[in-house]
C-alpha cells in the first residue's frame, strides 16, 4: 500500500500512521483525509494489528487542521459537506475500531488536528506539543467531535475557554488537565510511544471491550454531535467573518471580525 500524504507501517502488532506534510505543518488536504481513513480501515481489518499509533512528521507539528490554502474564499465549498464526507468518517473510524489508538502528539495540534488527537484513546505528548482550538481565530466553531470530546475530557469550563479564546494549551497544562497521559522530551517521544504501543498491543482481548464499554458510557451520541457540528460549521462557513479569518491567516495579520 503506498500513500502520498501519510506514512503507514505495520510492525509487531502496531500500525503506525504518520501525517506527512511537514512543510505545511501536516495540514489536511482532501487526499490526506482519504489516505488516513484508508489506513485506519486497513489496520482495523488486520487481525495482526492490536494498536494504532497516530503521529505527525517532524518536530514542529502534529497537524495544523484543514489546509487553509485549499479554502480560499473563492473556492471554499460547503464546510458541512466537507465534514460529513472527509472528516467525520475518520473520527467515527477511530472510535469504532476495537484496536486501541494511541496519539503521539509531536508538536502543535490545531483545529481539526487538535480534535483528531481527542478522538484517540490515549495521548502521549512531546514537550513541544500545543493544543489549539484554533477555529474561532478563523471565524469557525468546533468540529471533528471537539465539542463532544473536550468537555468530557477536561470539563466544560476549560473547554469553553479554549474554544472561545483559541489560546494554546501547552503540554504541561495538558498533563495537569488529564488530557495527556505523559509528557516526554521531543527526542524521547518515538521510543516512549513505541514502548506504550507494544504494551497495548500485548494486552488481552478485553482491551477492545474496555474501549467499547467506555464508548457506550461516554460517547453514545457522538454521531449525532458530529452531524450537529457539520450543520453549525456550514452556517459559520457562509459568514463574512470566516472569509476574513482565512484571508487574514494567508496575509499573516490579525483578522478584523465584524460579527457578521
Ligand atoms: C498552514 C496551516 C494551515 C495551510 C500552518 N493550512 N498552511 C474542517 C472542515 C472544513 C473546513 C474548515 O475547517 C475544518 C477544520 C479546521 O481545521 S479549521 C482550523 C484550521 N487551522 C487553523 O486555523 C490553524 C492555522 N495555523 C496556525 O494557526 C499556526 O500555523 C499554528 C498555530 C498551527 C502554528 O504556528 P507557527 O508555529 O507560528 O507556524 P506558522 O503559522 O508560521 O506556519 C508555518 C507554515 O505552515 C506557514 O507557511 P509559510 O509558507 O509561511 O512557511 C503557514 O502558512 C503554514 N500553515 N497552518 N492550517
Amino acid at each position: 500500500m503506498s500513500y502520498d500524504t501519510i506514512l503507514y507501517e505495520k510492525l509487531d502488532g502496531v500500525a503506525t500512521i504518520t501525517l506527512n506534510r511537514p512543510e505545511a505543518l501536516n495540514a489536511f488536504t482532501a487526499e490526506m483525509n482519504r489516505e488516513l481513513l484508508d489506513a485506519l480501515k486497513d489496520g482495523s481489518r488486520d487481525k495482526a494489528v492490536r494498536c494504532f499509533v497516530l503521529t505527525g512528521a517532524g518536530e514542529r507539528a502534529f497537524c495544523a487542521g484543514q489546509d487553509l490554502k485549499e479554502r480560499s474564499p473563492d473556492r471554499k465549498g460547503s464546510l458541512g459537506e466537507s465534514l460529513r464526507s472527509r472528516y467525520n468518517p475518520i473520527i467515527l473510524a477511530i472510535r469504532r475500531t476495537e484496536k486501541i489508538v494511541l496519539c503521539a502528539v509531536n508538536g502543535v495540534a490545531a483545529g481539526a488536528g487538535c480534535n483528531l488527537t481527542l478522538a484517540c484513546d490515549l495521548r502521549i505528548a512531546s514537550e513541544n506539543a500545543r493544543f489549539i482550538e484554533a477555529f474561532v481565530r478563523v471565524g469557525l466553531g468546533p468540529d471533528c467531535g471537539g465539542s463532544y470530546f473536550m468537555p468530557r475530557l477536561i470539563g466544560l469550563g476549560k473547554a469553553t475557554e479554549l474554544f472561545l479564546l483559541g489560546e494554546p494549551l501547552n503540554a504541561q497544562d495538558a498533563l495537569r488537565y488529564g488530557l495527556v497521559t505523559k509528557v516526554v522530551p521531543a527526542a524521547e517521544l518515538a521510543a516512549e510511544t513505541r514502548a506504550m504501543a507494544e504494551r497495548l498491543a500485548r494486552g488481552p482481548r478485553s482491551a477492545g471491550l474496555i474501549k467499547r464499554t467506555l464508548n457506550r458510557s461516554m460517547y453514545g451520541e457522538l454521531a449525532a454531535q458530529l452531524e450537529y457540528e457539520a450543520s453549525t460549521q456550514e452556517i459559520a462557513g457562509r459568514t463574512a467573518d470566516y472569509d476574513e479569518g482565512v484571508r487574514a491567516f494567508m496575509e499573516k495579520r490579525t483578522p478584523a471580525f465584524k460579527g457578521e
